[in-house]
């Protein structure tokens, strides 16, 4: 074996780009093995970027988690996300388009439309363990190929695990010549606070109806070590006292059940007890509210 190309380190930035509600945060989380990225049924789920990072023999993959680009609302919230997809563009050396395999939509294209034209493109057509006729596939693949020159394209179920491998491959090849930049048990470069917050988000996308969810936000007031527990106080911020009493439920039981499952989600990720303490306070207006946004990190 030739010892130069053994020795040959691999590593770089993978952009996840798509619109709303894909998979691509459920992709992430299967590439990395783990759950990092918060997902749900609802669009817009993802307000952040968010690093996931796989480190195996000889490479690197550092994957680049963006919010669904979207062009419908406009609000200086949704602004801000798709400010966060292009910005995630710049500098990676590969992306992954992530498309759902029931069908292309012109919100697909306007994504299109945003790649760097010199970009190697990767396709995931995800969702095909949803669709009951593979062969509905053949004409979304051809519609998608005739839009630009893709690396490759590959049918997945992010959800399953179906063919992630193969498309991570494909991924992989273009990866460049470099050493490591995270350290091989770093998954991903966000805080506890953060995926504390943000697993707390979750639970009110998954359970809470249409509304609610986007006129949500999450911070951390408190985060306290204390032996290998993990005490963490949480505000929920909404814009109206009614959505207040929808997040709360009757005698509080919604908000009981939030923060149970977060709780239990958190305990998984960071391998030991946690404590958490969740407020539900009103500031009305918060999604366009550039200060607000600011403090919140958006
Ligand atoms: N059947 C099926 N459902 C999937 C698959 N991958 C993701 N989903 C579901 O699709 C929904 C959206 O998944 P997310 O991973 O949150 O999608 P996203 O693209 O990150 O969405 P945003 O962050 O809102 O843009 C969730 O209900 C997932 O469970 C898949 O392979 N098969
Ligand atoms: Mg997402």
């Amino acid at each position: 074996m030739n010892a130069a190309i053994a020795d040959l380190h691999r590593c770089g930035h993978v952009a996840i780009v798509g619109r709303p509600s894909v998979g691509k945060s459920t992709l992430v989380n299967r590439l990395v093995g783990q759950k990092l990225s918060i997902t749900s049924s609802k669009p817009q789920t993802t307000r952040y970027r968010i690093l996931g990072i796989l480190t195996e023999a000889g490479r690197q993959f550092v994957f680049v988690d963006t919010p669904g680009f979207q062009t419908l609302h406009r609000s200086r919230l949704n602004e801000r996300m798709n400010r966060t997809v292009v910005d995630s563009l710049s500098g990676v050396d590969v992306a992954v388009l992530v498309i759902d395999g029931g069908r292309l939509t012109q919100a697909d294209r306007d994504v299109v439309a945003l790649l760097p034209s010199g970009m190697p493109v990767v396709v995931a057509v995800n969702k095909i363990d949803a669709l009951a006729d593979k062969k509905a596939l053949l004409p979304v693949i051809a519609e998608i190929a005739a839009l630009r020159e893709f690396a490759a394209i590959v049918p997945i179920s992010a959800e399953k695990g179906t063919q992630v491998e193969a498309l991570k491959e494909e991924i992989g090849k273009f990866l460049p010549e470099a050493p490591a930049m995270y350290g091989a048990d770093e998954l991903t470069d966000r805080d506890e606070r953060f995926l504390a917050a943000e697993f707390v988000r979750e639970k009110i996308f998954r359970l809470l109806g249409d509304e609610v969810p986007y006129a949500t936000a999450v911070g951390i007031d408190r985060f306290e070590h204390d032996g290998p527990l993990r005490r963490i106080f949480a505000s929920v911020y909404v814009g109206k006292p009614s959505q207040r009493a929808m997040l709360l439920g009757a005698g509080g039981e919604r908000m009981k059940s939030i923060g149970a499952k977060a709780r239990r989600d958190l305990e998984v990720l960071f391998g030991g007890p946690v404590y958490l303490e969740i407020w539900v306070r009103v500031k009305k207006g918060w999604v366009d509210d550039e200060a607000a946004l600011r403090r919140l990190g958006l």
